[in-house]
Order: structure tokens, then C-alpha cells, then sequence
């Protein structure tokens, strides 16, 4: 039986390419190469995208691909894909939810506590002697018991706010609507959320609905004492907006793992001393990103076994079997 072809894009390490190249035809692209450049005989063949990264892909890229019916994307944000113009095409997508919520959420908590214990600066203070000849680190902010605002509760979310109350905090958060989720105070307005809270964690899907939804209101509101947290992407906050605070101190301090323009960033970024700054790796672990690959391969099976797709984000997807 001849395997179906399959154009993947961005870096596999080898347990994912392996089952992969078994399974189908691979054919690989540059994660940021457009779907114009395959030459036309192999841009014919393929009717899966195994996407990885953040490179957009749109109708334009869907439309040099004219066989393709699937997309299944490494990730659980597929912000990057316009899935409109995939549902107006008939093309399926996929997504690779909850199989990585534990680590973002760890992540994001890890950023929180590292920043409001300055582990960064107390590193350095231990590894240039100066704990040695000038004596105790000054004294740091603390975290349990703190009230804790989450803009977006949805399942990366929930695993944030399951963690911080189990660290005493008091769990306030904005979302699409109010959860079930008793104890925890639900703000319809992002403002009284920031200002109520000690801290706030970005916990948001990306894409155009969220573009800049955490304001400069939003960052003042948090004030000089407060630590936001973003694990979403970059886009969900007014980035020169929180530059601008971080340098002059209206916003205490930040933990970052998503950033506009990744991963060439905002230099300013580079010099702040009041955030913690990470490569986008809240779902980076050995463990997760298997579970990742997997999750999108069985959704890659099941679409060519005709069978329902695990995962699916669209209204192709969900109508499957076509
Ligand atoms: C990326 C992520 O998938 O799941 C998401 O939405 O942002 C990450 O886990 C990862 O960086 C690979 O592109």
C-alpha cells in the first residue's frame, strides 16, 4: 500500500521522525519557507501538513498545497493558522491540547516564584562571592497567600490556578464566561482582576481576539509590587506598554516565556534586571513534547483510517467522517 505524503515543517528529533517516516511519505520544508516554493509535482502529492512553529499559515499557503485536507498542528495554540480559511477549504485541524498543560503550568508558576525571590539575582550574588564577603542577600517578596489573578481560564489556566491555591493563594480570574470553580472569584473586567491581584498570569489563547487585551490599564493596574507572568504568546499584551513599565517601576517585575517577534526580541528586554526571561520552552520537556508528537501522529492516523480525528479545532474536523 503506498503511504500517504505528508509535508512537515520545523525540527523532529528522532522518536518523532521515526514512526513518521513509517508511517508516511515525509517530506520536509523550512518551518518559515512558503508552500510556494515546493516544486509542483511534490506540492501536488501532499494532503497533510505536520506543522511546527509559529510561521502563519494561510489560505495562500493552503491554496499552493491543492490536495491538502489536513493540518495537524505541534501545539496546543494554532494561532499561527488561519483556520477559517481551512474550514472554507474542507481542510481538517488538529491541535495538541492538554498533554502539556502540567508543564506550562509549572513553568509559569516556576517564573512567578523565581522573579518574586530575585533566584536570579541570589545566584549571582552566590557565584561572584558576595555572599561571602558582604553578607545576606537583601530581603525578597513572598509568594504563598498572595492573591493571584489568571486572564484566561481555560485548561492551562485551571492548572495554574490549582497550583498557586495550593500554595494559599486566593484565586481571582477573567475568562470568556464564569467556571464552575468554587472559591475562586471570577471579574468580568481585566482592570478590577489586576488591580484586586498581587500578581496576574496570562493564561490566554493567541490570535486576533486576544491582540493586546492586556493594556497598559491592565499592567498599571498591577502596580509596582505585582509580577506579571505570560505563558500565552506575545501578543496578548501591549508589549512597549509593559517596556515601559518594567524600566520605570510602575510594574514590579515580569516572567516571560513568550514574546512579539520570537525569538529575535525587543533588546530592551535584555537589560531589565526585574524579569525573568525564557526561550519559549513552557512545553519543552523529554516527556511532553513526546506526548506532543504523538498526539499529533494519532491525529494524522485517524484522518487517512477515515476514523474521528482526536483533537480537532475546526468545523472540518469536528464533521469528520466526511
Ligand atoms: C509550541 C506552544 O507548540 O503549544 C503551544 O501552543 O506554544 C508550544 O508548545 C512549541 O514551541 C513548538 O512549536
Amino acid at each position: 500500500m503506498t503511504k500517504p505524503d505528508v509535508l512537515i515543517t520545523g525540527s523532529y528529533p528522532e522518536w518523532d521522525m521515526q514512526p513518521m517516516q513509517e508511517a508516511f511519505t515525509v517530506h520536509e520544508l523550512a518551518a518559515d519557507a512558503s508552500a510556494t516554493s515546493l516544486p509542483r509535482d511534490v506540492a501536488d502529492k501532499i494532503t497533510a501538513l505536520a506543522m511546527k512553529g509559529h510561521a502563519p499559515i494561510d489560505g495562500a499557503y493552503m491554496d499552493a498545497l491543492p490536495n491538502l485536507k489536513m493540518i495537524a498542528n505541534f501545539g496546543v495554540g494554532y494561532d499561527a493558522i488561519d483556520v477559517e480559511a481551512a474550514d472554507a477549504r474542507g481542510i481538517a485541524v488538529t491541535n495538541t491540547p492538554d498533554v502539556l498543560s502540567d508543564d506550562v503550568a509549572d513553568l509559569a508558576v516556576a517564573m512567578l516564584i523565581a522573579q518574586a525571590r530575585d533566584m536570579m539575582g541570589a545566584e549571582a550574588w552566590v557565584r561572584s562571592g558576595n555572599w561571602g564577603t558582604q553578607g545576606a542577600y537583601p530581603l525578597k517578596q513572598k509568594v504563598s497567600g498572595s492573591r493571584i489573578g489568571i486572564i484566561g481560564l481555560g485548561r492551562i489556566g485551571h492548572e495554574i490556578a490549582s497550583r498557586l491555591a495550593a500554595f494559599k493563594c486566593e484565586i481571582g480570574y477573567s475568562s470568556r464566561s464564569r467556571k464552575e470553580t468554587p472559591g475562586w472569584q471570577y471579574f468580568d473586567d481585566h482592570v478590577a482582576l489586576a488591580d484586586w491581584a498581587d500578581h496576574v498570569v496570562i493564561a490566554l489563547a493567541g490570535g486576533p481576539g486576544t491582540a493586546g487585551l492586556v493594556s497598559k490599564q491592565v499592567i498599571e493596574a498591577i502596580g509596582p509590587r505585582g509580577i506579571l507572568v505570560n505563558i500565552s504568546r506575545g501578543s496578548t499584551v501591549d508589549e512597549p506598554a509593559l517596556l515601559d513599565a518594567l524600566e520605570s517601576g510602575r510594574l514590579g517585575g515580569a516572567g516571560l516565556d513568550v514574546f512579539e517577534n520570537e525569538p529575535k526580541i525587543d533588546p530592551r528586554f535584555l537589560k531589565l534586571k526585574n524579569a525573568v526571561l525564557q526561550p519559549h520552552q513552557a512545553s519543552a520537556t523529554a516527556e511532553t513534547r513526546q506526548d506532543m508528537g504523538a498526539l499529533q501522529r494519532e491525529n494524522l492516523l485517524s484522518f487517512y483510517a477515515k476514523k474521528p480525528l482526536q483533537t480537532p479545532v475546526n468545523k472540518t474536523g469536528k464533521s469528520y467522517p466526511r
